[in-house]
């Protein structure tokens, strides 16, 4: 009998029989000191949350709740992050978030590529009895329907079907870049290469890899531990994985258009906020009156831990000067007093004093601005206090002495540069 691949049903059936595997655990230095202390995927976002909430929503909200969460470098707040805001999944229901760092069960290693993170829980993996393998990276902002995915992974018989999404060719260096034939299946592979292939017809776009994999789940399990075996390789999916497949197995493109959620006009949102001005820019776009990035949206909620705070606080000072935030998101827990805060995110419990003027900033939790701040196009990272008088982006050669200036003059401030030592517990 021939099913009918796009209803509610055949695709629940297809999330429920599937098990995620959060890659959270790469290295990432190109976000500079905002990744000193913290992994990429645990850096704050959009005002309260962080980059891991993104793929962990979109699990919850596609319907695939058995989520592994893969750690290594840095994973401290990650791991805390994790702990107490998605524990409320229920083990009796088959629902689990849990966290998978590197902990040497099949060999005395930690995760070299990309591959071997999952190798290394492969008998975690296969006790789940999951018929199909989600891979996803944890540092991108997206949301997406993995259930469409899983529909067109099986809709076209494939071993395994990768993400894709249409980039500008100069751009397309740091991808994986592939070719499709007419039915879509991906016939050539390249990880990051200087000429990337353009799309035919389209000399000015690439077709990228979003790093975003399906598999049925024993042909993965048979893959990895190939690849184990493999001293070539350094055991990585772009590199290595897919390369290899394309040549001998039904490799498919599933196409982001296909299940992005909340597309406006034309806009697939899907970002890597990999540097300090491309995490400043996808920031500031949320301030815009109507964002590419829905944050609203009932029906796709972004879940996310959040501490117990009282609202946001607008007082006018004992001058009767007004503090006030235009164009701007404001989290709870924050007092803005006689100061002026425009076009910015600012994160929960940050103060703002009299005689200060934020404009086109990111201010990152427990941050305290002292009187006559001035900040222009700054980050502040967690925990920082600004010292009363500072000027911050309004003289670029003073800042690029004491702070981290980048290429288009967006000026990082942690406390470690400000020579405070914080170490909250
Ligand atoms: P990159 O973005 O370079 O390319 P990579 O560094 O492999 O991706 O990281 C992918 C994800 O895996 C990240 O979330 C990272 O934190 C995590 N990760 C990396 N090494 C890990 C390790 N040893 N253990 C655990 N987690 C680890 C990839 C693909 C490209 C594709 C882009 C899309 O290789 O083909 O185009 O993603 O962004
Ligand atoms: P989060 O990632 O939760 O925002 P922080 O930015 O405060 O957390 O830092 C992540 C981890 O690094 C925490 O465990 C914190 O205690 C530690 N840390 C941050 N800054 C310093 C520092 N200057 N010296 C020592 N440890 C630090």
């Amino acid at each position: 009998m021939s099913q009918d691949t796009t209803s509610t049903r055949f695709i629940s059936n297809l999330t429920k029989n599937t098990v995620a595997l959060i890659l959270a655990g790469g290295k990432g230095s190109r976000l500079k000191a905002l990744t000193d202390w913290r992994a990429k995927p645990a850096v704050p976002f959009g005002g309260k949350f962080r980059i891991i909430d993104f793929p962990l929503s979109n699990c919850m909200n596609s319907g695939v709740r058995r989520i592994g969460v893969v750690t290594q470098y840095k994973s401290h707040s990650l791991m805390q992050h994790i702990q107490r805001g998605w524990g409320f999944l229920r083990g009796e229901f088959n629902e689990f978030v849990e966290l998978l760092p590197a902990q040497q069960r099949i060999q005395e290693e930690w995760y070299k590529g990309t591959a071997d993170a999952v190798f290394q829980n492969l008998d975690i993996l296969r006790n789940t009895g999951a018929e199909y393998v989600l891979i996803l990276a944890g540092d991108h902002i997206y949301k997406m329907d993995y259930g469409q995915m899983l529909a067109s992974h099986v809709r076209s018989k494939a071993d395994m079907t990768v993400a894709c999404i249409n980039v500008p060719v100069e751009e397309a260096k740091s991808f994986g870049v592939m070719s499709v034939d007419e039915s879509d299946r991906v016939v050539e592979f390249q990880e990051k290469p200087d000429q990337p292939n353009t799309i035919p017809g389209d000399a000015t776009q690439a077709l990228a890899s979003m790093g975003i994999y399906v598999f049925n789940a024993a042909f993965l399990y048979e893959q990895l531990i190939r690849d184990a075996d493999d001293r070539h390789s350094v055991h990585d999916f772009g590199q290595n994985i897919i390369p290899y497949l394309i040549k001998k197995y039904r490799v498919h493109a599933h196409r982001f258009t296909d299940s992005c959620v909340g597309a406006a006009d034309g806009n697939y949102y899907w970002r890597d906020v990999g540097t300090v001005d491309a995490y400043w820019e996808a920031n500031m776009e949320l301030t815009k009156v109507v964002p590419e990035l829905n944050l609203y949206d009932r029906q796709w909620p972004i879940w996310t831990y959040q501490e117990q705070l009282p609202p946001a606080k607008f007082v006018f000072d004992n001058e009767d000067r007004c503090g006030l935030a235009t164009d701007s998101l404001v989290s709870g827990g924050c007092i803005i007093s006689g100061a002026k805060v425009k076009q910015s995110v600012l994160f929960s419990d940050v103060r703002v004093n009299s005689y200060s003027n934020i404009e086109g900033s990111v201010i990152l939790p427990k941050v305290d601005i002292g009187r006559y701040v001035t900040l222009k196009r700054v980050v502040v990272d967690k925990g920082a206090r600004i010292p009363d008088g500072m000027e911050i982006g309004v003289n670029p050669e003073l800042d690029r002495k004491r702070f981290y200036v980048s290429e288009k003059g967006i000026t990082l401030v942690t406390p470690d540069m400000l020579g405070q030592s914080l170490h909250q517990a």
